[in-house]
């Protein structure tokens, strides 16, 4: 079974990229979204993320025939060999897996599928959601049988949005399919994007049990740094000299503390385990107490700054706070699930005038933080009590602390990258509390 033909499945962050990189290989490429303003902008050969894929990029590709985009994804389902689904796996207000793209969208599959074909799922879920969800819509619509009829696999989306060295063609990719056929022939089409070599692993769950510790790996090491920051505020040491320190030993893994762990990634994947752990009848304790760590590093900044301002004789109430950035990562314009958000609310817990400003993040995103925006940094600090560095932003890197000085009412600040130098900041009278 050759692969000539694709469909791509949610034209996100991941499936917009993925579908280009195929388009590239030379294959034949169906982006396929139910959001019709989306597939109206692609259509007419504009990108959707202008930031990451260019619009030159669509519009040549869909000059050359390579590269076309529907909202009818059973049509297009039909004119393929392969589906890939690349849709959300958020989580719910109780930290639950919400399955519901996946869902949605492979029951839209099912309509167009026919023998021969193969499904592929690459969002991130708990070991289990291709074979108890996936495969079972599919069978159920159509009475085709997985493995005998048609093609089931997970190769999970390692795609790193801004990440110029860990692009599309340069990582490896981890495949796992519903048997050694299906294997082989997944394998061999996701070898024509990638110049590392593809994992293959001997089933689908071993699979999506490796995308997703990932992540709750990276999640969990981070939770021990803020947990070390926590023990260390209260010796009266400085964190990142220590972990320096420590990183001197040939196997330390750094991590760094911070305000807490934003994005769609780190702080919703570990839950998709925890999820699955305990339908089996585990309840894991570690995945779960990094994450609660890690969400409350934004209260343990609030207490920063309510500690800084006390000892300046100032009260949170009524103190103009500055938040320096909204997106939960340098130099990204992405504010999902951001630290920044629960810093603000508890700001506003305590009556402090919060604002907000942040080079990179649409102002309509921060619309309904309910805290004024600042258009430029100049604007921000003035007249400020507490300025608290959020972002890890170049920007914020080079602070003028000579105009941060003259712009401020009171000189107090909350440091949680360690941006600014600590003696440069206390020879000009400011007292920096640092994470
Ligand atoms: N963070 C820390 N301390 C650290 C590292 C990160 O507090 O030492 C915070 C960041 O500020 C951010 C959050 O954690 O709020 C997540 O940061 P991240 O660097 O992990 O960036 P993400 O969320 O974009 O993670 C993505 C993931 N990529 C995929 O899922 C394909 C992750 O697996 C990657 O390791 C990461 O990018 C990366 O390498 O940049």
């Amino acid at each position: 079974m050759k692969i000539e033909s694709i469909c791509i499945v949610g034209l996100g962050y991941v499936g917009l990229p993925t579908a280009v990189a195929f388009a590239d290989a030379g294959f034949n490429v169906i982006g396929a979204d139910v959001a019709e303003n989306k597939i109206t902008t692609l259509s007419s050969g504009r990108s959707t993320i202008p930031e990451i894929i260019a619009d030159e990029k669509i519009d040549s590709l869909g000059s050359s025939g390579k590269l076309s985009f529907t909202a009818d994804v059973p049509q297009a389902v039909r004119d393929s060999d392969a589906i890939l689904i690349t849709v959300p796996t958020p989580v719910d207000s109780s930290k639950n897996p919400d399955l519901h793209y996946i869902e949605s969208a492979t029951e839209s599959i099912a309509k167009g599928m026919g023998n021969g074909k193969l499904v592929v799922l690459e969002s991130t879920v708990y070991p289990g959601v291709t074979e108890e969800v996936v495969q079972p819509i599919i069978e159920k619509t159509t009475g085709l049988k997985a493995g005998s009829d048609f093609g089931l696999a997970y190769c999970p989306e390692r795609y790193n949005p801004g990440d110029e060295e860990h692009t599309i063609e340069n990582m490896t990719r981890v495949v796992g399919a519903i048997n050694d056929e299906w294997l082989a022939v997944a394998s061999e089409m996701y070898s024509k994007i990638t110049k590392q070599p593809v994992h293959m692993v001997s089933s689908i769950k071993t699979a999506e049990a490796a995308k997703v510790i990932e992540n709750t790996q990276r999640d969990l090491n981070i939770g021990l740094a803020n947990e070390l920051a926590l023990i260390f505020d209260k010796i009266g040491i400085d964190t990142r000299e220590v972990i320096r320190a420590a990183a001197t030993k040939w196997n330390f893994h750094v991590y760094w503390p911070g305000p807490g762990v934003g994005g769609h990634c780190l702080p919703v994947d570990p839950y998709y385990l925890v999820y699955k752990a305990r339908q089996l009848g585990y309840s894991p304790k570690i995945i779960t107490a990094g994450r609660e760590i890690n969400d409350y590093m934004a209260n343990f900044v609030v207490s920063l700054v309510d500690r800084a301002l006390n000892e300046k004789e100032k009260s949170m109430k009524n103190s103009r706070v500055v938040i320096l950035g909204a997106s939960y990562k340098g130099n990204v314009a992405d504010a999902r699930e951001t630290p920044a958000k629960r810093i603000v609310a508890g700001l506003k817990e305590k009556d402090a005038e919060a604002i907000i400003y942040d080079p990179l993040v649409e102002k309509e995103e921060l619309q309904s933080w309910g805290i004024k925006i600042a258009d430029t940094l100049d604007e921000a600090i003035s007249g400020a009590d507490c300025v608290i560095v959020h972002s890890d932003h170049d920007e914020f890197k080079n602070l003028d602390l000579d105009k941060l000085a003259s712009s401020v009412r009171t000189k107090t600040l909350v440091d949680t990258r360690a941006f600014i130098d600590q003696k440069a900041a206390q020879e000009r009278g400011f007292l920096l509390l640092r994470i």
